[in-house]
């Protein structure tokens, strides 16, 4: 078939709107009519030419929901009219990591997914002209068509607006999953968000969800605050307005330190200065931000000897077939927000406004409706 895709032809340039080429699916994969997606930090990073595992062309967008329209042979639990949200973290049930509840991160198409391919090896995707066109973190979002492996569908409610619960296919689950899965924060605990954009404010209603007595927000842009603030941070902090040292004046603001920090910047200095807010003894600090490529952190080991403990998440440690559909009935039943955090809506053709909208910190969240 034919569908309309957004391609990112070349690292650093503004993605082409074009019609594309999509073969159907085939042995255990899925095609999918995506209604909406929303634009992450993520996408842009690949955009940009940074991700060293970047190529090109391709079709990136990671954070979608749709309809099933045809299922290949041996699928057995999607058909026809199901919806769904691409998972870029999928979950197949029987690999060692699937097997292993100390892990959400599913190895069974990890080595093709990387390269762009679907498990057998080739793209659905190509120009009309026949170029291959690559896949993005298996899911492929910017285009209104897209084919997916069944093990990276996650089925959700029927009567759930696409163009909310697209959000809950990355920064909704991976800002509330950090919180509940990976750092299985207590009622009454005192917590720091470095980053308040998409992904820190999940964090933020996350911890809000798990009865945090204190949310500190910290960010370089005090107009971040605003939103912040409805969803459940105490105090604010901005790093560029702190006389001295920010790690004591964190500190200090938490009492000795928080119990929880979680890093949604990518920035690594940032990571140590959230790694060394946390309190002495027992503080976790969560890694969610993606640095640049060669980036690297560091601290003093005696940070960590006097019981700082460093950890990383993706995808919020969520098992998205099995939690998903879960956080899409939170969103459902009032339990979390996620409308007010959908900044702007567009249709596809504009969809590298979206992305200046990013750069300029305009948008928390932009989505495309198809
Ligand atoms: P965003 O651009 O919406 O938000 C980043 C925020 O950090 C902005 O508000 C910015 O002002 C603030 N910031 C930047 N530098 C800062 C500094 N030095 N001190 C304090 N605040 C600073 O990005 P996002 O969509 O929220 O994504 C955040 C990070 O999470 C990115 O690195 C993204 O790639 C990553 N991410 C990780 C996962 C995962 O599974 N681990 C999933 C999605 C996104
Ligand atoms: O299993 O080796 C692996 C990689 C899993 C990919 C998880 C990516 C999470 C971080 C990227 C941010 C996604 C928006
Ligand atoms: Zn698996």
């Amino acid at each position: 078939m034919r569908t309309r895709a957004a391609v990112a032809v070349e690292a650093g340039k503004p993605m082409e709107i074009m019609e594309v080429n999509l073969e159907g699916p085939k042995a255990g994969e899925v095609l999918v009519e995506i209604k909406a997606t929303g634009l992450c930090h993520t996408d842009d990073f690949t955009l940009s030419g940074a991700d060293p595992e970047g190529a090109f062309p391709a079709i990136l967008g990671h954070e979608g929901a749709g309809v099933v329209l045809e299922v290949g042979p041996g699928v057995t639990s999607l058909e026809p009219g199901d919806h769904v949200i691409p998972l870029y973290t999928p979950e197949c049930r029987q690999c060692e990591y699937c097997l292993n509840p100390k892990t959400n991160l599913c190895q069974s198409i990890r080595e093709t997914q990387g390269k762009g391919v679907m498990p057998d090896g080739t793209s659905r995707f190509s120009m009309l002209d026949g170029t291959p066109i690559l896949h993005y973190m298996g899911c492929s979002t910017f285009s209104n068509h897209t084919v997916l492996p069944e093990i990276a569908l996650a089925k959700i409610r029927k009567d759930a607006p696409f163009d909310k619960v697209c959000y809950i296919g990355c920064g909704v689950t991976t800002g509330i999953g950090a919180v509940i899965n990976t750092a299985k924060a207590e009622i009454g605990s005192r917590a720091i968000v470095f980053g308040l954009g998409g992904i820190g404010l999940n964090v933020i209603q996350g911890l809000r969800l798990a009865g945090a007595d204190q949310i500190v927000g910290v960010d370089l842009n005090d107009d971040k605050a605003v939103m912040a603030k409805k969803f459940g941070m105490t105090d604010f902090v901005n790093p560029s307005k702190v006389k001295g040292d920010l790690v004591g004046h964190l500190v200090e603001l938490t009492g000795g330190g928080a119990d929880y920090t979680f890093d949604a910047t990518g920035n690594v200095q940032v990571m140590r200065t959230a790694l060394e807010a946390a309190h002495k003894g027992w503080g976790e600090s969560i890694v969610i931000g993606v640095a640049p490529a060669g980036a690297e952190i560091s601290t003093r080991p005696f940070q960590l000897v006097t019981g700082r403990v460093w950890k990383g998440t993706a995808f919020g440690g969520a098992r998205g077939r099995t939690d998903v559909p879960k956080i899409v009935d939170w969103y459902m039943d009032g339990k979390i927000e996620i409308d007010p955090m959908i900044t702007h809506t567009m249709p596809l053709d504009d969809i590298n406004k979206g992305f200046e909208l990013m750069h300029s910190g305009e948008s928390i969240r932009s989505v495309v409706i198809y």
